[in-house]
């Protein structure tokens, strides 16, 4: 039996509980004890306009002084003239679990004079770290891979209470088949109750219409009722409504509890209060139930499509005559992924057209809006106009003939005195 053979035939598989013990129930412990050794790696990206509470609520997230505060911006200050990359380490642990964190502000971001390509340079740093990551992977010698790919991207809306801005629009449209997008709205505490649950109505039909796909956490088989029942509510609270609070300030309860959260003259915004705002439903999704299954998407997902792109662009062609020897399952892996990367290419280029036709025709509509009221302009000039002129001659003929009475009268008077 060749080794072809072997793989194409199918081979029956028995499945059997152990009764005695035999050891390999043991294999998530190893995992485990590896996992607190090697230790984790969260690599985070915020976006959103300046003064939207990013670097506050990363700090609230951890409980830490990561992020520094920035200098506010004077009025009359120069704007910038490009989006920054600024990167932000931190080891930090809790109960014995070590976590690097690396945090990437994008300060400048909607900013700018011109927001035209705000989003390039964020772009860029997304791609450039799956190039770099590409590289180790290619390389002859490889020790232990540096992974600095982005495993999410929190994206921070103003809490206007209207609907996306262009600028979100444009920059969810063009990140979300790069990176796990993580849509918030900022300072929830500015808007009431009801205004947060329209607001996010809203933008949850606005990603939909403009077919933008957030990062979904996943359910998977066998999960108990308690971590569906979880994963449901965080699914339903996004756009996360969060508010943040200053890790160094805290406020004590009535019941002498410590509270992080924001002081107003009619009471206190509770960050961990679940009734005050979505806060601790995105710490859970990000940290406490959905870190590994962010990391799995962007390696799985959205590195792997962006791989065989870069891979095809490159020329390297699939030689499937090398798969065949080794393994049909892989052969079908590669190919499913090549698939989805050109069913992704051709919908974002049918949804480019479409958004262009869409464009193109409310162009036409406004120029026809313009024509139709120039139009109007114009005939209302020319109606008065006549009007006017009209006027002039009525009044005309009035004194006109008022003069013909009082000239006969002239002649009739005159004529009898001559
Ligand atoms: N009302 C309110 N203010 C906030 C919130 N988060 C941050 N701030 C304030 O907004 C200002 C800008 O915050 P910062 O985190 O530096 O914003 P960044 O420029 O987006 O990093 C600071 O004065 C914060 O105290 C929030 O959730 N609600
Ligand atoms: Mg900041």
């Amino acid at each position: 039996m060749t080794v072809q053979d072997s793989l194409s035939s199918p081979v029956p598989v028995v499945r059997k509980r152990i009764t005695g013990h035999v050891g390999f129930s043991n294999l998530p412990n190893q995992v485990r004890r590896k996992s607190i050794k090697d230790g984790f790696q969260l690599t985070a990206m915020v976006v959103g306009e300046s003064g939207l509470g990013k670097s506050t609520l990363i700090n609230t997230l951890f409980n830490l002084a990561i992020c520094p505060p920035r200098e506010s911006l004077h009025p009359a200050a120069e704007r910038p003239k490009t989006v920054a990359i600024d990167n932000i380490h931190a080891d930090i642990e809790e109960n014995g679990v070590r976590l690097r964190l690396t945090v990437v502000d994008t300060p400048g971001f909607g900013d700018l004079v011109n927001n035209g390509s705000c989003w390039d340079p964020i772009l860029k740093t997304i791609e450039d770290r799956y190039e770099a990551y590409l590289t180790q992977e290619n390389s002859v010698k490889r020790k232990k891979i540096i992974d600095t790919r982005i495993h999410a991207c929190i994206y921070f809306i103003q809490p206007s209470g209207h609907s996306l801005k262009q600028i979100d629009i444009e920059f969810m449209r063009r990140l979300h088949e790069k990176v796990n997008l993580i849509p918030v709205i900022a300072k929830a505490d500015t808007m009431t109750e009801d205004e947060v649950a329209d607001f996010k109505e809203r933008i949850v039909s606005d990603l939909a219409f403009h077919g933008i796909r957030i990062f979904q956490a996943p359910i998977y088989d066998e999960e108990d009722e308690e971590n569906i029942a979880e994963t449901e509510a965080i699914a339903r609270a996004i756009p996360f409504a969060v508010v943040g609070a200053d890790p160094t300030k805290t406020f004590r309860a009535s019941n002498g509890r410590l509270i992080r959260g924001r002081g107003y003259p009619w009471g206190i915004v509770d960050v961990d209060d679940p009734s005050h705002c979505d806060f601790i439903l995105l710490r859970r999704m990000l940290v406490h139930s959905h870190m590994e299954a962010l990391r799995e998407r962007t390696a799985d997902v959205l590195y792997e499509t962006w791989r065989t792109q870069r891979m095809l662009e490159l020329g390297v062609a699939q030689d499937h005559s090398v798969f065949d020897e080794v393994s049909p399952a892989d052969r079908l892996r590669e190919d499913r992924i090549m698939h989805e990367a050109k069913l992704a290419k051709m919908e974002a280029t049918m949804k480019e057209i479409f958004r262009e036709k869409v464009e193109l025709q409310e162009q036409k509509l406004k120029q026809s809006e313009v024509e139709l009221y120039a139009r109007h302009t114009e005939m209302k000039e020319a109606m008065t106009k006549q009007w006017n002129q009209l006027m002039e001659k009525k009044k005309q003929l009035e004194s006109g003939s008022s003069d013909v009475v009082s000239y006969s009268f002239y002649w009739v008077v005159h004529g009898l005195t001559v």
